[in-house]
């Protein structure tokens, strides 16, 4: 049922998975009520044409399953692993602790704290085990982030992030002539 809504929830929001081959890069959410802020993520992975999976693995709902998750990640062929979680949020950390694999963490805004809490739990990761943070609710940027590490190792994702990098100059610099009119 869960997978089904995932499924829907991605389409309505125009994300599709680009391709039936293996995911490259892994999004889990402790959640479902996480897929508002995560999907954004999915997003721009799609839009640069990385093939990705979306699943729901919760750190305390769901111990087993992360546990299977994240340490069968590589050889599923995931190279870069996004988690986010809300609250007292210890996916990343924890997937972190399981897999060589960089992960990237996204601290959900829950429905207290202002997101405080899933920041400092994501980002005060004692030495040893890093976690890639980002901020509160921005899955985007942990979405560009998981195309410039891939990017190190793929022409084609590098010649695409240095695109990205010069549109988004060029439509800054159109807004501001737009200004000075
Ligand atoms: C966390 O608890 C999830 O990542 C979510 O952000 C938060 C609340 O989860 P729900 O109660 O909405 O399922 O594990």
């Amino acid at each position: 049922v869960l997978e089904a809504r995932l499924k829907s929830i991605l389409k309505e929001e125009g994300y599709e998975n680009p391709s039936e081959v293996a995911p490259r890069v892994g999004i889990v959410m402790g959640s479902d009520s996480d897929l508002p802020v995560m999907k954004d993520a999915a997003r721009i992975l799609n839009m640069f044409g990385v093939s990705t999976e979306v699943r729901i693995v919760s750190a305390h709902r769901t111990p087993e399953l992360m546990y299977t998750y994240a340490s069968s990640a590589r050889e599923r062929g995931i190279q870069v692993i996004i988690a986010g979680a809300g609250g007292a949020a210890h996916l990343p950390g924890m997937v972190a602790a399981l897999t060589p694999l960089p992960v990237i963490g996204v601290p959900v805004r829950a429905s207290t704290l202002d997101g405080i809490d899933s920041l400092l739990s994501i980002v005060q990761m004692p030495r040893g085990v890093p976690v890639a943070t980002v901020a509160v609710n921005n899955a985007t940027n942990a979405g560009l982030l998981a195309v410039r590490i891939l990017g190190v190792g793929d022409a084609d994702l590098w010649t695409r992030m240095n695109q990205y990098q010069e549109d988004t100059r060029d439509y800054v610099l159109s807004k501001a002539d737009k200004l000075r009119k």
